[in-house]
């Protein structure tokens, strides 16, 4: 048994130290949906309280290195992005994904790239020349794109002309792109329009990001799809094609798609995994995938659902790698159903905490972060000061999603 779970731990401990997972700056602020907005005192006011949550994430995990900003909610007009990077490193974490916005400003009502107006398109594509700008500033990888352009009632706009307008834009954004950037394709089947969103699955984001050209790649937001849908068939089917860039991660019930990672079906992500596992053992190399996390937290604290979600991915990651890929094989070469999905199912099931313990301890890491955190007394503090801040800033409850 002993030999059984140091073994167990040896296969673990190199799978661990290559899982990163971003942190979004949104999580950490006050966000509500369309209905409205429940304050936390120790909710982030600005860039500066983000990016301390986000690296006091990092410290008690150790894999969250970098954290996505939102162009828009993060950076004022004017504002050097190499002074928010220094920020970021005091801070203990780099800025990691860009993401521009461009569903928030009245401009926009009637679609961002796909709309009709000429020079709404012409704002849009400046916005995210600077994104990209920004971005190389800063040193990040990644443009990380979603659109909420749509359209509500049938009739309304030719679907078609939308499309068109998409591939033109995506194009030339792509020919902005500074070397060594990647831009990243979101999809999402409904919300904000009802009736055809632009982009509004992964085929379609597929087909664009190829049109773009070589450095456009699908992102899968594990929150985009319909009820029942079969996530990790859609990442199989984008990592074979070459062109499975990264990932939102998070879960939903109904619609909403903010909720933590695995708190509905974590076996879904032990399947996602699985599938980049499995892939890595064939080419013999790990895909660049972006492993991020877009959540809001309406009623949890803040950290400790980052950190819920954080060390959920990690679990799950490390679960999904100790598939015996060959044992796999030969069952499907029998044609043995029941004994291929068992070799899922003992994976899933096997208990990884005893690695997990030892790769932190390896790392000078807390056993558990979200017991180490709750005693730290950050949020408390955190809580004080900021709502203080608020008070003097006469920042009140708001009614928006940011
Ligand atoms: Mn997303």
């Amino acid at each position: 048994m002993a030999s059984a779970a140091s073994s167990l731990i040896s296969r673990l401990l190199p799978v661990l130290d290559g899982f990163a997972i971003e942190v979004p700056s949104w999580g950490f602020a006050d966000t509500g949906t369309r209905f409205g907005k429940f304050v936390q005192d120790a909710a982030a006011i600005d860039l500066s309280d983000k990016l301390s949550d986000a690296g006091h994430v990092h410290a008690l995990t150790g894999c969250c290195p970098t954290v996505a900003v939102h162009v828009l909610w993060d950076f004022k007009p004017g504002q050097d992005p190499k002074a928010v990077a220094k920020l970021a490193e005091e801070k203990g974490t780099r800025i990691g994904s860009i993401n521009p916005n461009l569903f928030q400003d009245q401009e926009y009502k009637w679609g961002s790239f796909s709309n009709a107006d000429a020079a709404v398109r012409a704002r849009a594509l400046q916005h995210c020349y600077d994104s990209v700008a920004i971005g190389k500033a800063v040193g990040s990888e990644y443009l990380s794109l979603w659109f909420a352009d749509g359209t509500n009632y049938p009739g309304q706009e030719s679907i078609r002309a939308r499309k068109q307008r998409f591939e033109e834009a995506l194009k030339a954004l792509h020919k902005r792109l500074a070397p060594g950037q990647t831009m990243l394709v979101e999809y999402k089947p409904f919300e904000p329009a009802f009736y055809a969103t632009d982009i509004a699955d992964w085929g379609m984001a597929y087909v664009l990001s190829k049109k773009a050209g070589p450095r456009a790649k699908v992102l899968v937001d594990t929150g985009h799809h319909y009820s029942g849908q079969n996530i990790e068939q859609i990442v199989a089917f984008l990592l074979d094609e070459g062109m499975l860039g990264g990932f939102h991660f998070n879960d939903r019930r109904y619609a909403d798609d903010d909720l933590t990672l695995g708190s509905i079906d974590p076996y879904q992500v032990f399947r996602i995994f699985h599938e980049i596992h499995s892939f890595t053992a064939e080419r013999g190399e790990a895909p660049k995938i972006a492993y991020m996390i877009d959540q809001s937290h309406n009623e949890k604290p803040k950290i400790e659902a980052t950190l819920q979600t954080v060390m959920m991915a990690q679990e799950l990651f490390a679960k999904a790698a100790l598939v015996d890929h060959a044992a796999l094989l030969r069952a499907q070469q029998a044609q043995d159903v029941v004994s291929a999905e068992l070799e899922l199912k003992k994976a899933f099931f096997t208990d990884v905490s005893p690695a997990l313990k030892v790769w932190r301890k390896q790392k000078s890491l807390p056993a558990d972060p979200l017991v180490a955190h709750r005693k730290s007394g950050y949020a408390a503090a955190a809580g004080r000061e900021r709502a203080q801040r608020r008070k003097d800033l006469g920042i009140s409850a708001g009614g928006s999603y940011a």
